[in-house]
């Protein structure tokens, strides 16, 4: 049988890298874009041992014509568009850039699919961020959307194109509505590996302590490596469909700083409210963790906690590492630095 041919944009993020590794295993050819500028290169390819096996061709979400001719000329019969600017921090200062990239970036691929490539099948990557501070307990494919950031509001603009292009012109297209997920190869922006890679800068002394902004907003953690597999198994249906993606279980912010100290043997003892709040080493009083008004956002989604039985029951998909396991991974990662 003919090895399948898949595009992935975003090749260089955490999901890109990871992705690649998981297709190649199942003999496909990857192509991996990236955009010209990218900053981050392919070192997360480098790390998963894969960078001579994937492809890479320049892929810019806000470059029309590049993106008709990598996707006329490509012939895939599978695009995974994991490209996005996907900090919602950096959504509030660059709403437009982030607008631009997110949401009508993806109106540009689907227009190119729908012109020059109607077989292909397309991913696209949606979030839990959609949610916002909805009222339900427990998130899933019909819990209604209440975005409250300029990056939620974006991948819910895209989300929604998606749906319409399924139902407009007879597209594959569907969107997995992914919870957070973290890995390793995180990027350090976000607060699971910034927590990770300070609170080791804190062991080793290269630092002296741990800032963070809103440590009880709630999140849903999952491992990435578990997560990819998901995004295939959506293409693989008979059916064009979206699905969550999710842990089942939530934690806030200081829940995970708690986990982390204590993998890497601080005892932390918490004390003060607010801007005062702090963590100080049971041990050797030395303050561990300190809260800092700049990591705040303008606005924030408080709780979410995802519910994921329709990928159970359809995709037959279950995450496999728990939170304490995707700790152990990212903190021993970060040690290995240190040796
Ligand atoms: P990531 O590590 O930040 O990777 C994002 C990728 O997009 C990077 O390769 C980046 O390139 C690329 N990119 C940014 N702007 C671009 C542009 N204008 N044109 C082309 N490429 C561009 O993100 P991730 O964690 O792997 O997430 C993958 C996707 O899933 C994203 O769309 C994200 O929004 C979404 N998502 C993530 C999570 C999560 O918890 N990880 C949850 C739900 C949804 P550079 O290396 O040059 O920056
Ligand atoms: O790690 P975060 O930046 O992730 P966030 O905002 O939940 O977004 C991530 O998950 C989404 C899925 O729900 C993805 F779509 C998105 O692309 C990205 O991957 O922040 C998590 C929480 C927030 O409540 C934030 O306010 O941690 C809080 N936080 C507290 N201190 C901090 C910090 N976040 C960051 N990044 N840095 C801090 O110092």
């Amino acid at each position: 049988m003919k090895n399948k041919k898949a595009l992935i944009t975003g090749i260089s993020g955490q999901d890109g890298a990871y992705l690649a590794k998981f297709l190649l295993s199942k003999n496909y050819i990857v192509i991996g874009g990236e955009r010209q500028n990218a900053s981050g290169s392919t070192w997360r390819l480098k790390e998963l041992g894969i960078e001579n096996k994937v492809k890479v061709v320049p892929f810019e979400l806000l470059e029309e014509n590049n993106i008709v001719d990598v996707i006329r000329l490509g012939k895939f019969d599978e695009i995974y568009n994991l490209a996005a600017q996907s900090f919602v921090g950096n959504s509030y200062s660059s709403p437009i850039f982030t607008s631009n990239v997110n949401a009508l970036g993806v109106t540009r691929i689907l227009e190119a699919i729908r012109h020059f490539s109607k077989k292909t099948r397309f991913y696209q990557a949606s979030t839990s961020e959609m949610y916002g501070n909805s009222k339900s307990n427990r998130q899933n494919e019909i819990t209604s959307f209440e975005p409250v950031s300029p990056y939620a509001i974006s991948k819910l603009y895209a989300h929604w194109m998606v749906n319409m292009y399924r139902d407009a012109y007879n597209i594959f297209c569907c969107s997995g509505i992914l919870f957070n997920h973290e890995s390793p190869l995180r990027g350090g922006e976000f607060v699971t590996k910034k927590i990770i890679r300070d609170l080791a800068r804190v062991k080793y002394k290269y630092l002296s302590n741990l800032s963070l902004g809103n440590i009880y907003s709630k999140r849903d953690w999952g491992y990435s490596e578990d997560y990819v597999e998901a995004m295939w198994k959506m293409l693989q249906q008979k059916k064009a469909r979206d699905f969550v993606i999710s842990s089942g279980k939530t934690y806030t912010v200081k829940d995970f700083v708690n986990k982390a100290s204590k993998y890497y043997g601080f005892d932390l003892i918490w004390e003060g409210t607010g801007l005062s709040e702090k963590a100080l080493d049971k041990k050797t009083k030395k303050v561990i963790v300190r809260i800092d008004k700049k990591y705040f956002r303008p606005t924030e989604v408080n709780y979410l906690y995802g519910n994921s039985s329709k990928a159970k029951k359809n995709l037959q998909w279950s995450p496999k590492t728990n939170i304490d396991q995707l700790i152990k991974k990212m903190c021993d990662h970060e040690i290995k630095k240190y040796k």
